[in-house]
């Protein structure tokens, strides 16, 4: 890029790329208060990245240039900021408990009132599943709730309501189904009761293939345990924003929870996407949710750029991704309940950032969205944190981790944060030559090692470090401190569509795929030889049939 605070990132990158952070924290004693910044209980220490006061300063003005500032208040006042789609980006709106309005341009009135009105619907519908006023249509109360939905429309809730499974209503199972494989829906109800069970069928567009099927299949496997299509109004309901499909698909528009064109799926959970969730840990829990979500929101929009969390984090994304070529980002939270995350902030970041021209059409330049893995602390310590401490790609990753556990159970907590801690340390500190060369002789002393095996082992044994990682601390996983989490990671990925000048609210590769499969589903049919593909498309689709014929 050629702007003037990228120049200067890209002079200032050269005289700092070699640095090693042992030797950056041995010459700053107050290296972790300096670069750290907090909100509430949540701590978020970054330390360990390969970063001086200046790169920081940097990298601040380089957001100033790119406008973030600017497009940040856009996008809480409901500027059509989703030029592609011609749409306003409100999922703000949804957890906004600031009592202020909110408006859409171009339309007259206040968003909050309808986002009221549906929190309120949310929470008469859970208080009645609840209580048993909502029962099905035998009279049996409701105790599974199947979730049907996919991509934005299910990564979310799945996410959620493990994450915070300690905060479960009693009697109520939750389930997920997304995957057009008929495996996921079969495995998912074929120990469920249909008079005890509810669907909650998620889809904004309601037009999703993978969605509509699955419904349609659980609306047959109850009517085959049913017989009377008059009860599907008492164990069917819909979230979506297209009332006319979900009254064609036969549910009632009475039990449809609305959302609106102005929240993307991947931003979905903070209305009635959340629905699944809301039923799971009640109302009360869910609202915590948002009210964290609000907090960060708050801190975003009003805290020093010096001082702002999702601020920093995405600057520190850019400085990776576009200076030091590092294309990938790990999150690893040293937390069972969140093993889900990675893969919930995989579509949150890949599906926004992962596009290659500008919001203006023209080519990007340079690296955009980054390719987001991880999993829970500590089971990728016995697997691929081999590569990120040895491997010759560097890994920028976070680590997410909380004081209290919620299942303290001897040491077994301690265990687990002593595992947190030690590993950022020895990705930034790694181990040099001769303290490698020392235990190996410490080994040679006691018996276990030949002398000569020494120099040989050596090389094996010297860990590089300079490995960058964030700490981010938390005093408890309850839905407050989740809410505050999520919305962190949402404005961290927009800071980075900020600077990137893409659009991260549209998703036409997700659109692609909506449309590709329903040609060859065509070509299936029927047995005759595929020939209006590549070479290697009909091939397949031939070798299918061939297979297909022999199964039958
Ligand atoms: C999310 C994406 C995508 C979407 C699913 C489901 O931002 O657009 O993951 O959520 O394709 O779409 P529906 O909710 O319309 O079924």
């Amino acid at each position: 890029m050629s702007t003037d605070a990228w120049k200067k990132l890209q002079a200032h990158f050269e005289t700092v790329a070699d640095l090693h952070m042992r030797d950056l924290f041995e010459e700053d004693g107050n290296r972790s208060a300096e670069f750290s910044c907090s909100l509430g209980d949540l701590l978020v220490d970054y330390s360990k990245n390969r970063v001086t006061r200046e790169t920081i300063e940097l990298l601040l003005e380089l957001a100033e240039e790119a406008g973030v500032f600017r497009r940040r208040d856009e996008m809480f006042s409901g500027r059509r900021i989703n030029s592609t789609e011609d749409r306003a980006v409100l999922h703000t709106a949804l957890r906004n408990r600031s009592g202020n309005p909110v408006e859409v341009e171009g339309q007259a009135g206040d968003v909050m009132e309808g986002v009221g009105r549906v929190l309120e619907k949310m929470r008469q519908f859970c208080e009645g599943v609840h209580t048993g006023q909502w029962r099905g249509y035998t009279d049996s109360k409701i105790t599974d709730i199947v979730s049907i939905g996919i991509g934005g429309s299910a990564l979310g809730p799945l996410m959620v309501t493990e994450a915070l499974k300690p905060y479960a209503r009693s009697g109520l199972k939750i389930h997920f189904v997304s995957n057009v494989d008929g495996t996921d829906v079969v495995e998912t109800v074929k120990d469920l009761d249909a008079e005890s069970t509810l669907f909650v069928v998620v889809s904004k567009t309601f037009t999703t293939e993978e969605t509509l099927a699955n419904a349609l299949s659980a609306r047959a496997w109850f009517l085959e345990r049913v017989g009377d299509s008059s009860a599907v109004a008492k164990h069917f309901v819909a979230v979506s924003v297209n009332e006319e499909a979900v009254t064609e698909f036969g549910i009632d528009p009475a039990n449809m929870f609305e959302f609106w064109d102005w929240v993307g799926g991947r931003y979905s959970i903070w209305g009635a996407v959340g629905l699944p969730i809301a039923l799971y840990v009640g109302m009360d829990h869910f609202e915590s949710m948002l009210e964290g979500a609000h907090e960060m929101d708050r801190h975003f929009q009003d805290a020093e750029p010096g001082e702002n969390i999702p601020l920093l984090l995405g600057l520190l994304g850019i400085w990776y991704n576009n200076f030091f070529d590092m294309p990938t980002h790990a999150v690893f939270p040293y937390d069972q309940y969140l093993r889900h995350l990675p893969a919930y902030l995989q579509q949150l970041d890949m599906e926004s950032c992962g596009k290659s021209v500008t919001a203006a059409g023209q080519p990007v330049e340079g690296n955009t969205g980054m390719i987001l893995w991880g999993g829970p602390g500590t089971d990728g310590q016995h697997a691929y944190f081999q590569l990120l401490h040895q491997g010759t790609s560097i890994v920028p990753a976070d680590f997410i981790a909380f004081a209290e556990s919620q299942n303290p159970l001897g040491d077994h907590h301690e265990k687990l944060l002593a595992n947190f801690f030690a590993q950022t340390e020895a990705l930034m500190l790694g181990r040099g030559e001769e303290e490698a060369r020392q235990d190996l002789l410490a080994d040679v002393e006691q018996g276990r090692l030949a002398a000569e095996r020494v120099e040989e082992l050596l090389p094996h044994k010297v860990f590089a470090g300079n490995r960058p990682s964030n700490s981010i601390f938390m005093r408890r996983l309850d839905p407050h401190a989740l809410g505050v989490l999520l919305a962190m990671y949402e404005h961290k990925v927009f800071v980075q569509g900020c600077i990137w000048g893409i659009n991260p609210y549209d998703q036409w590769g997700v659109q692609l795929g909506k449309t590709l499969a329903s040609r060859v589903f065509k070509d299936l049919q029927d047995e005759s030889p595929v020939s209006t593909h590549d070479s290697s498309t009909n091939a397949l689709l031939n070798h299918y049939k061939k297979l297909r014929r022999e199964i039958e």
